[in-house]
Parts: structure tokens; C-alpha cells; sequence
């Protein structure tokens, strides 16, 4: 699918079967959740642009590649965001955040937007957004049009799991915006939950519910 980039790495795979299954606990979930972020950060960074600068190691100086440009930014889709970005800056330690407060109503199913908090300088800077679910993409799509709002125009959406009602109707809305995911899965339920997926990443990250 154009736009869109499955995440297929063998470890990766193996790692979200585990956080699928019904059995695997709180802590794992979210150790697990950890762990895989950091290999879908790997990813979804994979092609950033480097620069060189001017270095002097033990032995003599050298141009040693270094990411050109500005910080990137992460900017979560809280709460369950919050699993994803734990990983992301464990590698990218220097990263900025956004945090972007969206809540389900569980009977429209349409986001409510409650909390956003994001750097000033959103145009000059990659924007890497972390939901672990695409699902009916109304929680994403609103997201975007808020960092848009605000400024941005590099943006990169990054989940764990997505419904293909959910990725057609986000990358409609916002065919500028790249989708990496490790998992397309068969589609929604009834309540706009993805089939078979894991669940609600929310409550099985923090033992709600
Ligand atoms: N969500 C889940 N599990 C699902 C579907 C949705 O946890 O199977 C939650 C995610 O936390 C995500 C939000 O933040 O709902 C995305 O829903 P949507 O706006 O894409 O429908």
C-alpha cells in the first residue's frame, strides 16, 4: 500500500505475538512494549539525513557522520502513546516531545481533545507521532490537523497495530503522512476495536479495566 510501511522485522513479529496474547501480564505487556518500540524506532528513522562533522578520535581527526537538522520531535497520542515513546527515547535521547491528550468517546467513537503540549518550532522538525493502535484513525487523523495547526509539515505516524478501514481513512485524510506499523490485521469490530489485535493497549499497559 502506497504511504504505508509494514514493519516485518523477525524480532518484531515475535514480540507483538506475545503482547497479543490474552495471558501476558501488565509488566510484560509494557516491557514488551518497550522493547519493540525501540526496534520500530530503528525503522521508522532509517532514513534521516546525516551530516558530517569535524572530529579528532584517539588516533587522528576524521568527518564522522552525525544526524543533520534539528531535534526530532515524538509526540504521543496519550495515554497508550506513552508505551511507545518509553522505547523511542531510549535511542533517541535528545528527541523533544508533544503530547497530545485524545480521548474515545466510547459511543461516537470520535476523539475529544483534552491536553496538548508540543515544542514552539514544529516547521523546522521531523514529527514522529506514537499511537499503538490505528483503529477507526479519528484519534490520529485529529492529531495531525492539531501539529498541522500549529505548524508542522514533516510528519511521520508510527503504530504497532493497524486496521485497514483505519489506515485508508487516515492516509485520505492526510496522504503526506507515512504510516509504519508492525501489523495490518483483518479489520474493526462493532466498537471500533481491531481484530484480532490485543485489546485495549491503554488498560493492558496499566492494569485498568
Ligand atoms: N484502541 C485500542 N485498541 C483497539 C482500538 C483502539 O487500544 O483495538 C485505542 C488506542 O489506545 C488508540 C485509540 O489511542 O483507541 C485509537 O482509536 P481510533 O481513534 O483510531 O479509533
Amino acid at each position: 500500500m502506497d504511504g504505508v510501511t509494514v514493519i516485518d522485522h523477525p524480532l518484531v513479529q515475535h514480540k507483538l505475538t506475545l503482547m497479543r496474547k490474552k495471558e501476558t501480564s501488565t509488566a510484560s505487556f509494557r516491557r514488551l512494549l518497550r522493547e519493540i518500540s525501540t526496534l520500530l524506532c530503528y525503522e521508522v528513522t532509517r532514513d534521516l539525513d546525516l551530516t558530517t562533522t569535524r572530529i579528532e578520535t584517539p588516533m587522528r581527526e576524521m568527518d564522522a557522520p552525525i544526524l543533520e537538522g534539528k531535534k526530532l520531535v515524538f509526540a504521543s497520542i496519550l495515554r497508550a502513546g506513552n508505551g511507545l515513546l518509553e522505547g523511542m527515547l531510549d535511542l533517541v535521547p535528545a528527541a523533544r516531545v508533544a503530547h497530545i491528550g485524545m480521548y474515545r468517546d466510547h459511543d461516537t467513537l470520535q476523539p475529544v481533545e483534552y491536553y496538548f503540549k508540543a515544542p514552539e518550532d514544529l516547521a523546522n522538525r521531523l514529527i514522529i507521532v506514537v499511537d499503538p493502535m490505528l483503529a477507526t484513525a479519528n484519534s490520529a487523523t485529529a492529531a495531525m490537523e492539531k501539529l498541522k495547526e500549529r505548524g508542522a509539515k514533516n510528519i511521520r505516524f508510527l503504530c504497532l497495530l493497524a486496521a485497514p478501514e483505519g489506515i485508508q481513512r487516515f492516509r485520505a485524510a492526510h496522504p503526506d503522512i507515512p504510516v509504519f506499523t508492525a501489523s495490518i490485521d483483518e479489520g474493526l469490530n462493532e466498537k471500533g476495536y481491531i481484530m484480532p489485535g490485543l485489546g485495549d493497549a491503554g488498560d493492558r499497559m496499566y492494569g485498568t479495566k
